[in-house]
């Protein structure tokens, strides 16, 4: 699993102090406190927002703060209060305490929100504390100090895509050209043990694909690398089916389609539900388009499947490849 990490400190806001006054108008000898109190510090706010699928905006703001309360003063005024930082995280991040790592909390989803360091209370001001054995008090209380905590923020990238293909279709081959990901590639089966999660970027839009092992005919029941990385793909919304189209496999990609779609189907049946698309991988090595791969472009014609040929390996077409997979992001 890919884990991102960052080490912040959160700083939330002092609160302002206290204030001690006593009203001095004209004409009025005696007039009685009027010092207001501080405002209440700003808190530091988490919040969790499809982003960049990164904690690397922490690696360079390691130090976060919120504003401080403004004090009180007099003719009752009561300081301000410090503003809240509201701080974006992607979803899947973990906060855990800092070096001890217990989990503080879950950002499992979207939308959710913790407050990680609160502000401290403003201080109370000297009118506050007039009473009938004390009706001139000549004090007030100093803000209290903000929280300040610091942490570890954790990343689990829950990939959004996951390729699906036999040994050696070129999976982390092609991982490897549209992610930072830098998987074993070699020209022999079940190279790929773990998956390996990669972030793909166009532009500040980012997505997360895994690359997973080889799938082969009798997968679901434990031939080759078995079925615990089936597990990963389930949590995938989209399924890239990738094939080699060069002519040199065996067999040919609309056969090899149907393998790979019998064994999802026979690990769990939703799994075929999931939208998907396939690719043709490796055309750098085909010389004529006939025979079946010819039969999987008119299948997948037939069937209203999308369909695009690259080759991993010379970078061709991996810019529509692209478009495509962030086409079905954005629809959600
Ligand atoms: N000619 C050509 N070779 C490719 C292309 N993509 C991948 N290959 C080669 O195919 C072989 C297998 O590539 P991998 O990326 O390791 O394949 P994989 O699907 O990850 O394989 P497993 O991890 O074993 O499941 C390597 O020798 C790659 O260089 C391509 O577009 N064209
Ligand atoms: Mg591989």
């Amino acid at each position: 699993m890919f884990v991102d990490s960052a080490v912040v400190t959160f700083i939330a806001g002092k609160g302002g102090d206290g204030c001690v006054s006593f009203r001095r108008e004209k004409y009025i000898p005696k007039g009685g406190p009027d010092g207001a109190g501080g405002g209440n510090g700003g808190s530091v706010i988490l919040i969790s927002k499809k982003s960049n699928n990164s904690l690397m905006d922490f690696k360079y703001r390691s130090i976060i703060k919120a504003e401080k309360g403004k004090p009180g003063s007099g003719s009752n005024k009561i300081g301000r209060r410090g503003k809240d930082e509201i701080v974006v995280v992607p979803p899947g991040t973990v906060v855990k305490t800092y070096p001890d790592e217990k989990p503080v909390f879950d950002f499992s989803k979207e939308g959710m929100e913790f407050i990680v360091a609160k502000g401290g209370k403003g201080g109370r001001g000297n009118a506050s504390f007039k009473s009938s054995v004390n009706r001139a008090p000549k004090f007030a209380r100093s803000g209290e100090e903000g929280e300040t905590i610091k942490v570890i923020l954790e990343l689990k990238l829950i990939a959004f895509a996951g390729l699906v293909g036999l040994p050696n279709a070129g999976k982390s081959t092609l991982i490897s050209k549209i992610s930072g990901a830098k998987p074993k590639i070699a020209a022999y089966p079940f190279t790929t043990l773990t998956p390996n999660l990669g972030v793909v970027y166009k532009g500040y839009d980012s997505l997360v694909v895994a690359d997973i092992p080889g799938i082969i005919e009798g997968a679901h029941k434990g031939e080759g690398m078995g079925i615990d990385f089936l597990k990963h793909i389930e949590r995938n919304r989209v399924l890239i089916f990738l094939l080699d189209v060069s002519g040199y496999a065996q067999p040919g990609p609309l056969k090899t389609f149907e393998i790979l779609r019998d064994e999802l189907k026979s690990y769990k049946t939703n799994l075929t539900r999931k939208r998907y698309f396939v690719v043709g991988n490796k055309i750098d090595l085909l010389e004529k388009k006939d025979g079946e791969v010819k039969e999987l472009e008119d299948y997948c014609a037939r069937e209203g499947i999308p369909y695009i040929e690259i080759s991993a390996l010379k970078g061709i077409n991996l810019e529509k490849f692209k478009e495509l997979l962030f086409e079905l992001y954005h629809e959600g």
